[in-house]
C-alpha cells in the first residue's frame, strides 16, 4: 500500500487539490495549506526544490483517513485499538521503489523544507518519521520535527518517549522516512508500549511492505517516497522556536543533532510536510490517544465515545460520553483518562445522549447538568503537557481538572433531557420552503 495509490483514489473522489504554479517553501506553501485545511494539496512545482513535488494535509480529515483504511469514521478508534492489540509483521522485499535513486553526498538544503512562521528557528521537516532499532525492543517509529542546521545536519525535537529511551540504550542509526501511506502515518503516531513495533501496528491496519536501508541495519516502508539515512549524535543545538499543536510558539530547547549520511528516493519523489497546528497535526496526535483512553475507560464502564476536542487543541481537553451505572463512574473515568493520557489537562464526562462531535452540546451538558462545588475534581501540581503556555513549560507543572457533567442517577431525568417536538426528526423542510 503506497501513498501513490492513495493519491490516485483521492483524485478520483475529487478530494485532492493541485497547485500547478511555482510556489515558495518560505511562508507561501504553509499559508496555502492553512487556507485549504483540511483539504489535501499537491504542489507540483516548488521554487527552491526543483524535482520534488510536495504534499500537505493528507490526513487532515477523519473521513479521508477512514477511507484510506477502508473503514467508516466511527470505527477509527476501534480499528486502531485492534491493530495495537494485534500487530502483524509486514512483508520484507528487495529493490524497493524508495531506493530508485541513491545519493551518498547529500545536501539537505536541496529538499523542500519549509519555513512556516515568522519566528521559526529555521526551515523544518515536519512529516519525517524516525525509525530506530533496539536489540531487545525491535523497531520503533515516531514523529520528530527536524530543523535544518546545514547541508548534513538537522536538530531533532525528541521528547522523553521511546526513541529517547532507545538512544539512551545505545541506538544511534536512524532512518527518516517521508511520503507514507496514512496507515503507516497513523501507526507511527501511536505511543504505546516499548517492544510493540509501530511497523507491525501499521501492517495490521493495512498490508505494508518493508525493505532494508542501504546499510542493511534498519527496515523502512518499501513504497515510501524519500529516506534520510543517518545517525543521532551526542552533539546538542538550539531547536526552535517553532509553532506547536496549540498554534502558539514552543520554546527553544537544546536538542540532539542528527547527521544525515545518505538520501534514497524515488525517481520522481513526492515530499511531504505536516502543517503545525493544522488539522493533520492534531488528528495524528489525537486519534491514537483517543484509542488508548477508550481502552482504559472501557475497563471501568460502558464507553460511548471519546474525543480530544478541537478547542483543546485535540490534545489538552477530552470529552467522554458513558452509559453510567453508578454515580462513582464519572470520577473513576476521570482518573483513568488522566492515567491514559498524561498531557491531558481538563476532562469532562457526559451521558450517552450528548454528541461529542458537537462542542456546543458538550458545553450545554456542562451548563445544565453540573454543579462545580459537587462535580469538580481539582488536581493542582500535576505533571502535564510541555505545550501549554499557561503551565510551567520546563517543569511541566500544571493544574488538572475533571468535571462530572452527568445527570445524577437519583435525579428526575425528565428535567435534564432535551425536549423534542414530535416529528422534528422526520420532517423534510424542502417540502415546505424554497
Ligand atoms: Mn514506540
Amino acid at each position: 500500500m503506497s501513498l501513490r495509490e492513495v493519491l490516485k483514489r483521492l483524485d478520483k473522489s475529487g478530494d485532492l487539490l493541485h497547485v500547478k504554479r511555482p510556489v515558495s517553501t518560505r511562508f507561501e506553501i504553509p499559508a496555502i495549506l492553512k487556507k485549504l485545511d483540511p483539504r489535501p494539496v499537491l504542489f507540483h512545482e516548488v521554487k527552491e526544490a526543483p524535482g520534488f513535488e510536495l504534499l500537505g494535509n493528507l490526513c487532515a480529515d477523519r473521513r479521508i483517513i477512514a477511507g484510506c483504511l477502508g473503514i467508516s469514521e466511527k470505527d477509527l478508534p476501534r480499528k486502531l485499538l485492534e491493530a495495537i492489540e494485534n500487530p502483524r509483521r509486514g512483508e520484507v522485499v528487495e529493490n524497493p521503489p524508495c531506493q530508485e535513486v541513491v545519493i551518498d553526498d547529500p545536501d539537505l538544503r536541496k529538499l523542500p523544507l519549509l519555513v512556516f512562521g515568522e519566528r521559526d528557528g529555521g526551515p523544518y521537516l515536519t512529516a519525517g518519521i524516525v525509525i530506530a532499532y533496539d536489540r531487545e525492543y525491535g523497531f520503533n517509529a515516531s514523529y520528530h520535527r527536524l530543523m535544518l542546521l546545514d547541508e548534513r545536519r538537522l536538530v531533532a525535537r525528541i521528547l522523553p518517549r521511546h526513541l529517547d529511551e532507545f538512544i539512551k540504550r545505545g541506538a544511534r542509526k536512524i532512518a527518516i522516512t517521508i511520503g507514507n501511506h496514512p496507515a503507516f502515518m497513523l501507526a507511527s503516531a501511536v505511543s504505546w508500549k516499548m517492544g510493540i513495533s509501530e511497523l507491525d501496528i501499521a501492517s495490521a491496519l493495512k498490508p505494508i511492505r518493508y525493505a532494508k536501508t542501504i546499510d542493511g541495519e534498519l527496515l523502512i516502508p518499501a513504497d515510501c517516497e524519500v529516506v534520510l539515512e543517518g545517525r543521532v549524535t551526542d552533539e546538542l543545538a538550539d531547536e526552535g522556536p517553532f509553532i506547536d499543536v496549540t498554534g502558539t510558539y514552543d520554546i527553544v530547547r537544546r536538542q540532539r543533532v542528527v547527521e544525515v549520511e545518505r538520501i534514497t528516493m524515488r525517481r520522481d519523489p513526492i515530499f511531504q510536510q505536516i502543517l503545525p497546528a493544522g488539522s493533520e497535526h492534531r488528528l495524528l496526535m489525537s486519534l491514537p490517544r483517543e484509542a488508548v483512553i477508550y481502552m482504559e475507560i472501557s475497563k471501568i464502564c460502558e464507553v460511548v465515545d471519546v474525543r480530544l476536542t478541537p478547542g483543546g487543541c485535540n490534545w489538552l481537553h477530552c470529552a467522554i460520553s458513558i452509559r453510567k451505572r453508578s454515580d462513582d463512574d464519572p470520577r473513576r473515568v476521570i482518573e483513568a483518562a488522566f492515567k491514559a493520557h498524561r498531557s491531558l489537562k481538563h476532562v469532562v464526562v457526559v451521558d450517552e445522549d450528548v454528541d461529542l462531535s458537537n462542542p456546543v452540546e458538550v458545553e450545554w451538558a456542562i451548563a445544565t447538568r453540573s454543579q462545580l462545588d459537587r462535580d469538580l475534581v481539582l488536581k493542582p501540581g500535576e505533571y502535564g503537557s510541555s505545550l501549554d503556555p499557561s503551565a510551567d513549560q520546563v517543569t511541566r507543572k500544571t493544574c488538572k481538572a475533571g468535571l462530572d457533567a452527568t445527570i445524577p442517577l437519583k435525579a428526575d431525568r425528565g428535567k435534564f433531557l432535551k425536549a423534542k417536538i414530535p416529528g422534528e426528526d422526520e420532517i423534510d423542510v424542502r417540502d415546505y420552503v424554497g
